[in-house]
């Protein structure tokens, strides 16, 4: 009597809005052996039962699911993907998810699919790592904003360890939050579109790389800053730069890191490797030649400490962090100016770049700069983003799996061979595993830069480059004041910055090689793929050597510009985004524990309710690539003001180091950060295991390549590169000029069109050295380009 009272009592009887479940409990049977709108999921080599059991939260029953043996993959209890039984959802809204369970294995998390209206079921997310439970415990999660274009989802408990788990009890509500009305606190035009500052005090140094540092203050290197007389002199700069009092200190350097790689290390220290050791020579016979020097700078001493050496040199090396912490690092220009085909690799647990016969090799040559972007199952995503001249042959784009050595190409990047100088991020969130390509040019051929944005679905089993939409246009100046851009004309030297917001700031860059700043800057949003364009414009050029990023305050830095005459443009700008020009901030007020650990639950407490949390790895940028910028979503669990992150259990999707949490209200307003430490030795040393065994609750995903991988080469010791890499003349001007060896095509092959070029591009008298006169700018033969001999009519 007493008992059949009870269960009789809705599910609904605690205060709130309806549960969305249909048979939340598992009491009502299905006609299978599932209970009815549920079913059995999962994926991958193990084995494993569904037994529906009497050991029940509440009412008769609840639903347990084991692993006995597991190689990869999970297995979960869904919720029936079909109409009557998954949720129905609108889009932009959020949803707390919750259940009881007992678990025997830590390996168990809710993971999220989503119905598509055009696209159908598939894979949304994970949000939370359930911890070991002998007894029954809740928990409880709340999704992100459901993306557009989605009309249900489902869910439920993937196991993907050896154990069990016991389920009952799911609920899911939506989330009713008032949302406050923002207040403009600008001029209506800074609230649409930001505001740009110039500040006042200029950067001390021809700053080439810029690094974000756990201390909230920006580490600038420059080494000689692509000049040759401060090489000569062996004046090597780099400064630190402290946004709390807007103070600069230039620090004393040891070697000319001009163009080399940089990375944040796990403990915060920056990993700094090459740089220059010479410049071309005057004959051209020789190229850039890269150092093998590497070194550490403390960010705490403000110094740097010498590391080993790397097996050779890589002027213009990419470095990404692994998920052991380790970092890999490819391309590049060795000692002699040849191509590095060696793949080098910092050990993280030995501090130090480990001799070559211990990193796998495929001798491939990635060319400057290519963008390497770490993926969740530990494989590495060559964007084809790159500095200078054509990308790699084949599409241009790939895969590299470090375990099984191989590299294979993936389809759909546009223009591959103009994809100099373009920008790739890993777009918000990292889950998403999604990456934007914009922009890009050719130093070589020095076409106008293109309007392309591609984007490509990581989680896809073949992905492939879609086509985005055409970066929006702005104004260009090519010497003779700014005018509207048209047709086809987009940029390179491009920044795209990630935002606390889930946006991508995109600013900056130029027309051609070196020459014809673009002013134009627009938001890129994920959750549409659209761009919002018309936002105010840095009033400086920024192009070759000019970097922008995020501060922790949540306006963006932007630094640099050394176009082609030689010059270098040392005035500094802040970009404020309409976020911050919305009314009050929302407020970290505490956070428990500054160092997390993956799989972790980690309480914050708010001034005011938020709508989501993130953590953003500090940028250490350089040639508008970073390849280690990621923007990781922590699936929130709300009670009140008191606020569980739920970070992930898997260091691929957010590899250990540093990051600025930021916490973001409903109208996307961010709170200044707050830097926690990310790490945990077990999770760590499962990863480095390589992804054929996983233990972080990883999707299969890019597993049906169309592509066989490259056939494997040959070992050699490097690949021939043009001394002109850099796309300079060499017989024009003094050292740290770089007439183009292409003029843009809109200029005339003559000796009066280049001259009027150079003229409006300011790179005053020229001498010509040596005999020679490649590009006819010398036709008097005194010895000066472009004088007035050389512009008589003849
Ligand atoms: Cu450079």
């Amino acid at each position: 009597m007493t008992t059949a009272l009870l269960v009789s009592v809705p599910q609904s009887a605690q205060a709130g809005p309806p549960n969305l479940i249909s048979n939340p409990g598992f009491e009502t049977a299905g006609t299978g052996t599932m209970p009815a709108c549920w079913s059995q999921s999962g994926w991958g080599d193990n084995d494993y039962s569904f037994q529906t059991v009497a050991d029940a939260h509440s009412g008769t029953k609840a639903m347990k699911v084991s692993l006995t043996r597991r190689v990869d993959g999970d297995r979960k209890a869904l919720i029936t993907e079909n109409t009557a039984c998954a949720p129905t959802v609108v889009p932009e809204r959020q949803y707390d998810l919750s259940l009881w369970y007992k678990s025997t294995t830590p390996d168990v998390s809710v993971t999220l699919f989503r119905r598509d209206t055009t696209a159908g079921w598939q894979y949304w997310t994970d949000l939370k790592t359930l911890e070991v439970s002998a007894g029954y415990a809740r928990a409880e999660v709340r999704t992100p904003a459901v993306p557009p274009g989605t009309d249900k989802i489902a869910w439920g408990v993937s196991v993907y360890g050896t154990g069990s788990v016991t389920t009952d009890d799911y609920v899911m509500e939506e989330v009713s939050v008032p949302t406050p009305e923002p207040q403009c606190t600008g001029t209506p035009e800074e609230c649409l579109k930001g505001r740009w500052d110039v500040l006042p005090v200029q950067n001390p140094v021809r700053s080439m790389h810029s690094v974000v540092m756990h201390n909230g203050k920006v580490l600038v290197i420059a080494g000689s800053g692509n000049d040759e007389s401060l090489f000569e002199a062996g004046t090597f700069t780099s400064a630190v730069y402290d946004p709390e009092d807007g103070t600069w200190r230039t620090i004393p350097t040891p070697v000319d890191m001009f163009c080399a790689g940089h990375v944040q290390l796990q403990d915060g220290r920056i990993l700094i490797m090459s740089g220059n050791k010479g410049y071309p020579s005057a004959d051209g016979t020789i190229g850039y030649q890269g150092l093998k020097d590497s070194f550490v700078f403390d960010p705490e001493t403000e110094s740097y400490i010498r590391t080993n050496d790397m097996n050779g040199g890589h002027w213009y090396p990419s470095a990404t962090i692994l998920g052991n912490g380790d970092v890999i690092s490819f391309g590049g220009l060795k000692e002699d100016s040849t191509g590095n085909v060696t793949a080098e690799k910092f050990s993280a647990a030995q501090n130090k770049w480990l001799p070559m016969n211990e990193v796998n090799q495929t001798w491939s040559y990635w060319g400057l700069y290519p963008a390497m972007i770490l993926m969740q199952d530990g494989r590495l995503f060559y964007s084809g983003s790159h500095t200078f001249g054509n990308g790699t042959p084949g599409t241009g784009a790939s895969i590299y799996d470090y375990d099984a050595n191989t590299v294979t190409d993936v389809p759909g990047l546009r223009a591959k061979d103009e994809r100099d100088e373009s920008a790739s991020v890993l777009l918000p969130p990292a889950q998403d595993q999604r990456v934007l390509t914009i922009g890009g040019g050719n130093n070589e051929t020095n076409p106008v830069a293109n309007r392309f944005t591609d984007i490509i679905d990581l989680k896809q089993p073949n992905p492939a480059y879609v086509h985005g939409p055409p970066i929006p246009q702005g104004e260009v100046d090519q010497g003779q004041g700014r005018r509207p851009q048209t047709g086809a004309e987009g940029k390179m030297y491009v920044s795209a910055v990630l935002l606390p917001d889930g946006k991508v700031f995109e600013t900056g860059g130029a027309l051609h090689d070196r020459a014809d700043p673009v002013y134009e800057a627009s938001f890129f949003d994920p959750a549409t793929d659209t761009y919002e364009p018309g936002l105010a414009t840095d009033p400086i050029p920024r192009g070759y050597h000019s970097s922008s990023f995020l501060l922790p305050d949540g306006r963006v830095m932007s630094v640099g510009d050394n176009p082609g005459n030689g010059t270098y443009n040392h005035n500094v700008s802040v970009y404020t985004p309409p976020y911050l020009l919305k009314g009050p901030r929302p407020r970290i007020t505490s956070v428990i524990d500054g160092e997390w650990t993956y799989g972790d639950t980690q309480r914050i407490t708010v001034d005011r309710p938020i709508a989501k949390a993130e953590l953003i790895r500090p940028a250490a940028v350089t040639h508008s690539s970073d390849p280690n910028q990621r923007f990781v979503d922590l699936p929130l669990s709300v009670d009140g003001n008191n606020v569980d992150l739920n970070v992930t259990s898997n260091p691929n999707l957010a590899p250990p180091g540093w990051y600025m949490l930021f916490a973001v209200d409903a109208n996307g307003i961010p709170s200044v950060a707050e830097w926690v430490r990310l790490g945990g030795p077990a999770a760590m040393a499962r990863s480095s295991a390589g992804h054929h065994a996983p233990s972080a609750h990883v999707h299969e995903f890019a597993d049906d390549l169309a592509k066989a991988p490259r056939k494997k080469l040959k070992k050699r010791d490097s690949v021939p590169v043009d001394p002109a890499i850099a796309g300079c003349d060499r017989h024009y001007g003094s050292a740290g000029v770089c007439v183009p060896t292409v003029f843009p095509e809109s200029v005339k092959p003559t000796t009066a069109a280049r001259c009027r070029w150079l003229a409006d591009h300011d790179y005053g008298r020229l001498r010509v050295n040596g005999g020679d006169d490649p590009l006819r700018l010398d036709p008097d033969r005194d010895g000066t380009a472009c004088g007035k001999g050389d512009l008589r009519r003849r």
